[in-house]
């Protein structure tokens, strides 16, 4: 993402614009490798997940195929954006100093049962599945990814919203002794937390899914264990990583990009290939990990799901 007033070489961004990636692919593939490499070598100490047992979970058969190749799990866990532990794509590493246990999440705000639930008790009370969709980021690369969790509408009907309710916000943690991204310093000066949010139309649409783990396993780190959001219709900006408060509120929460930049990230930010983003095309798309350039569809996609979440809404910047 970028901000208007820094150099060159401080807009995380343009790292991963499809031109600099064309030309530091071997670069970048070098340090996905040697994250990888890393990795095997068991140099990490990976506690055990007591969530474990609960995967692979059975996969949803409308979602069993992207039609693309799965993206390759090392690739994918070592190629990252995760802004609260730096501003390269290689932040496995760091992100393996968070820790996920213990960890609640807070759900507040205008519903009738406001509560607090540690990660494992929440993971009790849902139907766990396993979706295969497709991921656009709005830096113009994409992948495939076998996520598993549970439908966001559950979670709302779990929390019993209020007709107040609007839009339901999502907020990151705020660690910024463990999360070096989140220090004041030369790279960041955003304002944290990580803040998204959704229409309470888009919360009970059935795509948006809050996933626990990923190729039939806990959550990696890098990835946004232990909780995450994935809407396969929007860029992947929305997809909001390490949850630890989800509220029910009648105003539009302003995410985090929004926040550094409303020009260039807005709140709808629906995948439409025919709106560029102000500074690069959004008509194609990297696949990750194939060396291929595909078109970008509307919606991603998706549109046979989502499109009317937006009948009456056009005149909205709904594409960025
Ligand atoms: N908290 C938090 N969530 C986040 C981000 C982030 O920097 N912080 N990056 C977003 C962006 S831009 C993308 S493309 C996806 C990347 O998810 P992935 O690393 O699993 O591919 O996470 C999204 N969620
Ligand atoms: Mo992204």
């Amino acid at each position: 993402m970028l901000i208007k007033h820094r150099k060159g070489w401080e807009l995380p961004e343009s790292l991963a614009t499809p031109e600099h990636m064309f030309l530091d692919r071997r670069k970048f593939m070098g340090a996905a490798a040697g994250a990888a490499a890393f990795l095997s070598a068991g140099t990490v100490r990976a506690e055990e997940d007591p969530s474990v047992g609960l995967y692979p979970a059975k996969l949803n058969a409308k979602f069993g195929d992207a039609g693309r190749a799965v993206t390759a799990e090392d690739f994918n866990k070592t190629f990252n954006n995760y802004y609260e532990f730096g501003t390269s794509k290689q932040i496995y590493q760091a992100a393996e100093a968070l820790p996920i246990r213990p960890w609640s999440v807070v759900i507040d705000g205008e519903v009738e049962l406001p509560q607090t639930l540690a990660i494992d008790d929440l993971l009790k009370k849902v139907q766990l599945e396993e979706r295969i969709y497709r991921h656009r980021c709005v830096e113009a690369w994409s992948m495939v990814v076998p996520w598993t969790g549970f439908t966001l509408k559950s979670l709302v009907e779990m929390a019993k919203p209020k007709a107040e309710a609007k839009f339901v916000r999502f907020e990151t943690f705020n660690l910024p002794e463990i999360a070096t991204g989140q220090q004041p310093g030369l790279f960041s000066s955003y304002p944290w937390p990580y803040v998204e949010g959704l229409t309470m139309a888009e919360a009970m649409n059935d795509l948006s899914f809050m996933v626990t783990g990923a190729y039939g396993k806990p959550l990696p780190k890098s990835m946004g264990s232990p909780i995450r959001l994935h809407l396969p219709w929007k860029y992947g900006f929305k997809s909001i990583k390490g949850i630890v408060k989800i509220s029910f509120v009648k105003e539009r929460p302003i995410g985090l990009w929004e926040a550094i930049q409303a020009s260039e990230y807005g709140f709808w930010a629906n995948v439409n290939p025919e709106v560029p983003h102000p500074r690069w095309s959004q008509a194609m798309e990297e696949v990750l990990g194939t060396g291929e350039r595909v078109p970008t569809q509307l919606f991603n996609g998706y549109g046979e799901y989502v499109a009317d979440l937006y009948t009456g809404l056009e005149k909205e910047p709904l594409y960025m």
